[in-house]
C-alpha cells in the first residue's frame, strides 16, 4: 500500500496547486440540490483528473465522486471515494478553507485515506493499523476534557428540517465547551479533530465524500467517529457524523 499512497500524494498535490491557483476571474458557479450547496468549474475539473489518475495507481478499485452522476458502488473489494474539494461554498468565496479527500474503502470499511489542505500545505495521510499522519509525522488526538476543549459544528445549512434540531446541539455541546467553531469544510474539520487542535466534530447529515478520506484519519489518530447515536457509520451512503477525542461519553450532550 506503501508505493499507491504515495502516488496518490503526488496526485493529490498536483490538484491542490489547481485550486490555489485558481483563476479567481474563471469560477463559473452553479447551485446543486439544496440550499447553499455549490459546485464550479474546478470541482468537476478536479475530480476528473482524481477519478483518470486512481484509475491508473489501483485499477481494480471501483470510483464514487462528489461530482457526476457515475458512481459505481457496487461489489468490488475497493472503493475509492474522493471529494474534489470539500468546502466548495469556501473555494467559490476565496475564503481559503477548502480541501481534497480521497478515501479508501475495503470491504465498505475505511482502509486508506489522504486529505490535502492546499492553501496551508497540510497533507494528512493515513492507512489501517499504521498511524495517522501530518506531513509525515504522526499525529494524535487531544486528551482534552469538553470542558477545556474546543467543538466543531454543522449547522446542516442543506437540510432545513435538520437545522433547528444542529442548532440545538450546539447549544447544548458548546455550553459546555470552551468554544467552539465552524470551518464549513467537514474534512478540515475531521482532520483538526485527529490533529488534537478540537475534541469534537458533529454534523447530522453530510455525504460519504465528506467524511471517508478523514475518518480513517481520526480513527488512526486515536479518536472515535459513529453516528450521532452513537451507532457504526455506513460508509457508503449518507451519514450523521460525532467524531471526538474519545475522552468523555458524549451520549448526555445529545438532544
Ligand atoms: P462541500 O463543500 O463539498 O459541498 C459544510 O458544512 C460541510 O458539509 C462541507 O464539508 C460540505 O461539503 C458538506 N455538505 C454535506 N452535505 C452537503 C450538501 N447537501 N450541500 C452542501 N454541502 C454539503
Ligand atoms: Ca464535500
Amino acid at each position: 500500500m506503501g508505493d499507491i499512497l504515495n502516488k496518490i500524494i503526488v496526485l493529490i498535490k498536483e490538484c491542490g496547486e489547481l485550486i490555489v491557483n485558481a483563476d479567481r476571474n474563471d469560477i463559473d458557479i452553479e447551485n446543486k440540490d439544496g440550499i447553499g450547496n455549490y459546485v464550479t468549474n474546478y470541482d468537476t475539473l478536479i475530480q476528473e483528473k482524481i477519478k483518470a489518475g486512481l484509475a491508473r495507481i489501483m485499477p481494480e478499485a471501483a470510483f464514487m465522486g462528489e461530482e457526476g452522476d457515475d458512481n459505481n458502488i457496487s461489489n468490488k473489494e475497493y472503493l475509492f471515494v474522493v471529494d474534489p474539494i470539500d468546502g466548495t461554498a469556501n473555494f467559490a468565496r476565496d475564503l481559503k478553507l477548502s480541501a481534497i479527500s480521497i478515501g479508501l474503502l475495503k470491504n465498505g470499511k475505511p482502509f486508506l485515506g489522504v486529505c490535502y489542505l492546499p492553501y496551508v500545505n497540510e497533507l494528512y495521510t493515513a492507512i489501517k493499523d499504521e498511524g495517522a499522519y501530518l506531513n509525515g509525522k504522526k499525529i494524535h488526538v487531544s486528551n482534552k476534557l469538553l470542558k477545556d476543549g474546543i467543538v466543531y459544528s454543522g449547522c446542516a445549512p442543506y437540510y432545513e428540517d435538520l437545522r433547528s434540531r444542529s442548532l440545538s446541539l450546539l447549544q447544548s455541546f458548546a455550553s459546555n465547551a470552551a468554544d467552539f467553531r465552524r470551518a464549513g469544510s467537514a474534512v478540515i474539520e475531521l482532520c483538526n479533530i485527529a490533529a488534537g487542535r478540537a475534541e469534537v466534530y458533529f454534523e447530522l447529515k453530510i455525504q460519504p465524500w465528506d467524511f471517508c478520506g478523514a475518518s480513517i484519519i481520526v480513527l488512526e489518530a486515536g479518536g472515535t467517529l459513529t453516528t450521532i447515536d452513537g451507532n457504526e457509520i455506513d460508509y457508503l451512503h449518507p451519514s450523521s457524523v460525532l467524531a471526538s477525542n474519545g475522552m468523555e461519553d458524549y451520549n448526555k450532550y445529545i438532544v
